[in-house]
């Protein structure tokens, strides 16, 4: 065991950062300033957290190797303005986006997070590993129940093999929409990049903005069966920019100097929509995908699913001058489909120096947003670094294979707030996820062996088999089951999925799953149905990318692999919102391997109980004794 440190990142609570700051303008969340802003505020909630962190610190139970991190996440509602119209969001410590999180590999961090809103929710540390530690992954019914309103519960994330960029955010309902932050994962302490150091690195959050209160409008829709909400804009930073209405003015700005490299750190937090991102003038070289490094790729734009995150290296190389940093959906949807945000969200990137002012430059190179061979060409050159230093290690001996259709499907609508006769649901494998919601958790109900919770049938093939990438509308294949089933999975299985998308209602898409607890490697996929003889032989086991979400492609079959030796209870959904809400979701439950290390941790002193107001109607004071105001 060696030495570690501690590091208290405190946390003022300060208005929304103003875009025309520069990057280190961010560390404002997580340094000590002297400002009037409250002092009094700060040192309560500071000696709050100094106790509870140390009152959690004593259990702490694993090998510490690097620095110890202890953050403070106040979340509350705050009223922004965005596109003319003010409205009121849940946030983290009053930030939209949320405060960043900065470690090195190997560190440990503790978040306190404060739910001083008037619901219930979650936060998951999405593509952190949380080795033998499900407990503090997060999402809602799957390893915990909502943190009530005016109460605090404290995670704690070990980071493991992970360097690059990840993010954090809620997981209840579309709760993330507001909810979400940077993780920056530097390479430990003396070691450095695969590639030469950059200059500075730049954090480029893509997000979605609605006019309405998101879980006002996912709970009504959900209650009446009708379609769920499509975002209004997009944003970078927070900010929609220059080509929205009323945005102008606080369009997001890098200041960057000639001759210098960036490490641009981006992120898809939308709920619904993959991206196409590009800068006006400027190359991209991809380095990085979910906190690991990949060869590089040198590019006019990217395509980047919900869920994803990127390292991106840009040369500051052009004539001095503004160029935009720009994104707009890609939609893999039937190009009749035409009701997706048909926004083009920007940012600008600013020389330092005197020169002649000239509109900025917009990428020509960003594809349109059905440009689907544009997003494949792309995706087809992700390859994992695969080196001594970085190596990988694919399973060869698959144990488990599993096969699996990712569909949409419907369901007859028959409860009494139904304003429809049948409802939009989605599947795999023909089961529609159902979260037992206000029971207890599946983590908890593993654990504590409680019958009644989830039965272990997830089915490893389909209930059918039919033409899956043919439209179709045949009703036994139409409707779906809804179950809370899950797959239960031996310690150290070498496991093999292969997805299948199809095109049941004519509704197929690219679907960016998503899994908790692992990276896996995309040892292939290709378009129409999988054949389990041709297709294998051309399965790259050299260097797959390793990601932690993937798109399965539309009309096509997604290949993975990875080796189960990360015990809990591990969520896996498709990372487009409006697809877990309707059930494109289900649960692994990997066993203990029979020793201390191949075993679950024992779960912590406390986890939120299952009571939580969950209703976004209700405003109640919700203060846990820290007055922030
Ligand atoms: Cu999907």
């Amino acid at each position: 065991m060696q030495p570690y440190s501690f590091i208290y990142h405190i946390i003022y609570i300060v208005p929304a950062r103003n875009p025309k700051h520069e990057r280190k303008a961010n560390w404002r969340f997580l340094q000590p300033r002297n400002n009037s802003m409250k002092p009094q505020m700060n040192c309560r909630l500071l000696m709050t957290e100094v106790l509870g962190f140390l009152f959690v610190f004593v259990q702490f139970d694993s090998l510490v190797q690097g620095e110890v991190h202890f953050y403070a996440f106040v979340v509350r509602e705050r009223n922004f303005t965005k596109l003319c119209v003010t409205k009121s969001i849940l946030v983290v410590n009053d930030s939209f986006p949320g405060p960043e999180i900065r470690v090195h590999k190997g560190d440990t961090v503790f978040v306190n997070v404060h739910n001083q809103g008037y619901y219930g929710f979650t936060i998951h540390w999405h593509g952190i590993k949380q080795p033998r530690n499900p407990w503090s992954d997060g999402p809602e019914y799957i390893t915990q129940c909502p943190i009530p309103p005016g109460t605090n519960f404290t995670y704690e994330i070990h980071l493991s093999d992970e360097e690059g960029t990840l993010w954090w955010h809620a997981h209840s309902d579309w709760t993330r929409a507001t909810v979400h932050g940077a993780i920056v994962i530097l390479p430990a302490v003396g070691t450095t990049f695969p590639f030469p150091q950059p200059d500075d690195d730049e954090t480029i959050i893509i997000a979605s903005w609605y006019f309405g209160d998101v879980k006002e409008l996912v709970d009504v829709a959900m209650e009446e069966g009708s379609d769920l909400p499509h975002s209004d804009a997009y944003t970078i930073n927070g900010e929609p920019g220059d080509l929205c209405n009323c945005s102008k003015e606080t369009t997001y700005r890098r200041m960057v100097d000639y001759g210098k490299t960036y490490l641009l750190r981006i992120i898809n937090a939308n709920i619904n929509a993959e991206h196409f991102f590009a800068v006006g003038d400027h190359n991209l070289t991809v380095v990085g995908l979910d906190g690991a490094y990949i060869k590089p790729i040198n590019t006019g734009y990217l395509v980047i699913s919900p869920g994803q995150a990127m390292d991106v290296l840009l040369e500051a190389n052009q004539s001095p001058g503004q160029y935009y940093m720009a994104a707009r959906q890609y939609s893999s949807e039937d190009a009749a489909v035409v009701d997706f945000d048909h926004v083009n969200v920007t940012a600008i990137l600013e020389y330092r120096g005197n020169y002649t002012y000239r509109p900025p430059s917009f990428p020509t190179t960003l594809p349109m947003y059905l440009d689907y061979p544009a997003a494949v060409k792309f995706t087809l050159r992700i390859k994992s670094l695969a080196t001594p230093e970085y190596p990988i290690s694919v399973p060869l001996n698959v144990t488990t294979s599993m096969f699996i259709t990712v569909s949409m499907n419907e369901l007859p609508c028959t409860h009494s707030g139904c304003k429809t006769d049948q409802k939009m649901t989605s599947s795999l494998n023909n089961v529609s996820w159902a979260f037992p919601l206000n029971t207890t958790d599946v983590l908890q109900a593993y654990y504590r062996n409680i019958s009644g919770v989830y039965t272990t049938d997830f089915p490893d093939q389909p209930t059918q088999y039919y033409n899956f990438t043919e439209e179709t509308f045949v009703e036994n294949i139409l409707f779906t089951v809804q179950g809370t089933k899950v797959k239960v999975l031996n310690y150290n299985e070498s496991v093999q999925i292969v997805f299948l998308g199809t095109d049941v209602m004519k509704s197929s898409v690219n679907h960016p799953m998503h899994m908790h607890g692992y990276s896996f490697y995309v040892v292939g996929f290709g378009f129409g149905i999988y054949n389990n003889e041709s297709d294998p032989k051309g399965f790259n086991l050299v260097d797959p990318p390793q990601a932690t979400t993937f798109g399965v492609p539309k009309n096509g079959w997604l290949a993975i692999r990875f080796t189960a030796n990360n015990p809990g209870v591990w969520f896996w959904h498709c990372h487009f919102e409006r697809h877990l809400s309707w059930g494109m979701d289900t649960a692994f439950i990997v066993k203990n391997g029979g020793t201390v290390q191949t075993s679950m941790r024992e779960p912590p002193a406390y986890m939120p109980p299952c009571n939580a107001q969950l209703d976004s109607h209700i405003k109640t004071d919700s203060t846990e004794g820290v007055n922030i105001i």
